[in-house]
Formats: C-alpha cells, sequence, structure tokens
C-alpha cells in the first residue's frame, strides 16, 4: 500500500497481530519523566492518546471503557461516597464518577501530570469535570498514596492504568492489593482494568487469586468491548471486602444521568462468566 506511514500500529509480538488506525496528523509527541506521550488526529477515531506505544484512549471508544470501569463498580457498591482513582490521568474515569449524586468526594491520584495536562488540550470533553468541587487532582505516586492512607477511609478504589509493565507494573501485586484492601471500609470495593481475556487470560487469573490472597472475599470480572485495546476485547476485575453480589437494579434502572453502553441489562450482562474464562480461574 502506498500511505503505510499514514497509520499508527501498535503491535503484539506475543499474540502474532497488531492494530492501524489510518492517521491524519501527528499532534505532540513528548518524553516525560515516566514515560514517552504521543497524540495522533485519526482518520475516524478522533484524537488519540498513546503511551510508550500503547493506545490509551481515543475520541471514538473511550466510552466503553470509561463507562465500565466506573458505573458497574459504583451501582455495586451500596452507598459508595468517597472515590479514588489510581492512575486516569486522562480524567475520562473521574468525569463517570463524578456523575453519580451520591459521590461526596473523587479523588485522582496519578504519577504523571502531563497525561492530564494533554488531556486537558486535546481531550477537553473528558476534562469537563475536572472543575467539580469534590474533585481532587493530585499528582502523585498512587502506590505510595495507599501506603500512607488511614485504614478504613475510601468505599471504592478504581485503578485505571497503563499495562503490567512500567510505571505501572506495581499496581498489580499483592502487596498492593493487601494496602488497598486496608484501606477500603466495610463494603468496599477495588475495581482494576485487567486487560484482555483472550490475550492476557493468566493475568486475570492470578489477579483473582492474589485479590483473595490480600484479603478480598470476593472477586469478579467483567467483560467489555474496547476496539482500540489489544484483541478488542477488554476486561476489569474487582475485588470486593463483602459481598459482590449485589447489583442495586433498580438505582441503576433511573440513573439520573446518560450513558452510551452502560444500562442494567448490560451491567448484568458483562459479568457473565464465558466458558474458557471460568475453566481457567
Ligand atoms: N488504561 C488501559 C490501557 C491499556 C491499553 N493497552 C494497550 N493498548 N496495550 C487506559 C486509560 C484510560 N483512562
Amino acid at each position: 500500500m502506498r500511505d503505510t506511514q499514514d497509520w499508527f500500529t501498535e503491535s503484539y509480538p506475543d499474540n502474532g497481530s497488531a492494530l492501524s488506525l489510518k492517521i491524519k496528523a501527528k499532534l505532540h509527541e513528548e518524553q516525560t519523566p515516566f514515560q514517552r506521550i504521543e497524540i495522533y488526529d485519526t482518520e475516524w477515531f478522533g484524537k488519540l492518546m498513546v503511551i510508550d506505544g500503547c493506545t490509551m484512549v481515543s475520541d471514538r471508544d473511550n466510552f466503553l471503557y470509561h463507562e465500565m470501569m466506573t458505573h458497574p463498580v459504583l451501582y455495586t457498591h451500596p452507598a459508595p461516597k468517597t472515590v479514588w482513582i489510581i492512575g486516569g490521568g486522562d480524567c475520562g474515569s473521574l468525569r463517570e464518577v463524578l456523575k453519580h449524586p451520591e459521590v461526596e468526594k473523587a479523588i485522582q491520584i496519578e504519577i504523571d501530570e502531563r497525561v492530564t495536562r494533554l488531556a486537558e488540550q486535546y481531550f477537553p470533553q473528558l476534562c469537563e469535570s475536572n472543575g467539580d468541587p469534590r474533585a481532587e487532582l493530585l499528582f502523585i505516586d498512587g502506590i505510595q498514596w495507599v501506603k500512607d492512607a488511614p485504614d478504613a477511609c475510601v468505599d471504592v478504589i478504581i485503578v485505571d492504568s497503563t499495562d503490567p509493565v512500567g510505571p505501572a507494573e506495581g499496581l498489580f501485586n499483592e502487596a498492593f492489593f493487601r494496602e488497598c484492601h486496608r484501606c477500603l471500609r466495610t463494603d468496599g470495593i477495588l475495581v482494576q482494568q485487567s486487560e484482555s481475556p483472550l490475550f492476557h487470560l493468566s493475568l486475570i487469573t492470578s489477579m483473582h487469586r492474589i485479590m483473595r490472597q490480600a484479603g478480598f472475599a470476593q472477586t469478579r470480572t467483567l467483560f467489555f468491548p474496547q476496539f482500540i485495546y489489544p484483541s478488542g476485547w477488554w476486561s476489569a476485575t474487582m475485588g470486593g471486602k463483602g459481598e459482590l453480589n449485589r447489583f442495586r437494579a433498580d438505582a441503576a434502572v433511573a440513573k439520573p444521568f446518560p450513558t452510551r453502553y452502560y444500562n442494567a441489562d448490560i451491567h448484568q450482562a458483562a459479568f457473565a462468566v464465558p466458558e474458557f474464562f471460568g475453566e481457567a480461574l
């Protein structure tokens, strides 16, 4: 093909495959103290943020990920008042969390301030709730934040990180889960992006195992599509201090805000366990 240089490609060497998006222009590139960030304008997916060569956010499909990282956990917890978002520097998860009127405080703890500054510039819709008086944006190491926090002080922890390599590696181990468990109040829930069920099955099953070792009483994975991520099929894994099977379906049906993917039926369907996954657990 004539125009191969007009495509952004993320290759998955372990999985013999790749994703390409046709681009109109590269808008920005910088090396921060933590990682390399690139911003593209694509032909059909709108703006695209890439970190260390990995797709993070596109205008067209980020609603799937951000809605599923937030609304299922917030409609599972009986009364989510305080929420931490570890990572999530593009502010898309924060925006969804703040749609819940019962949330009184949402703190985003992002290690790399440049992710948020570039999101403000190139993805202003994701940052539209940053001025909400309930929102607090911190630019510090989430692992240290959780270590320093007091016992039983938060209802929901959302880990919206990059892949488990580089700065995010320490967010996928027992020591981190143990600290999160300690910081959560009774009924507290941790939810963490957990990669592709098709490509990273052993990562997800080990997350279940180590969340339980860290003290979580129940663990569950939910599934959703995300075209720009490896395999196009993604997951988030929850650890509950208590019961995770208590979906507040009436509240979700009567949700006081619009969504584009999430609703009460999607919530229930997202937790259905595929055969191969159940066998691997
Ligand atoms: N966090 C999950 C990104 C993982 C993508 N992996 C990849 N492309 N290899 C996204 C942050 C959105 N707030």
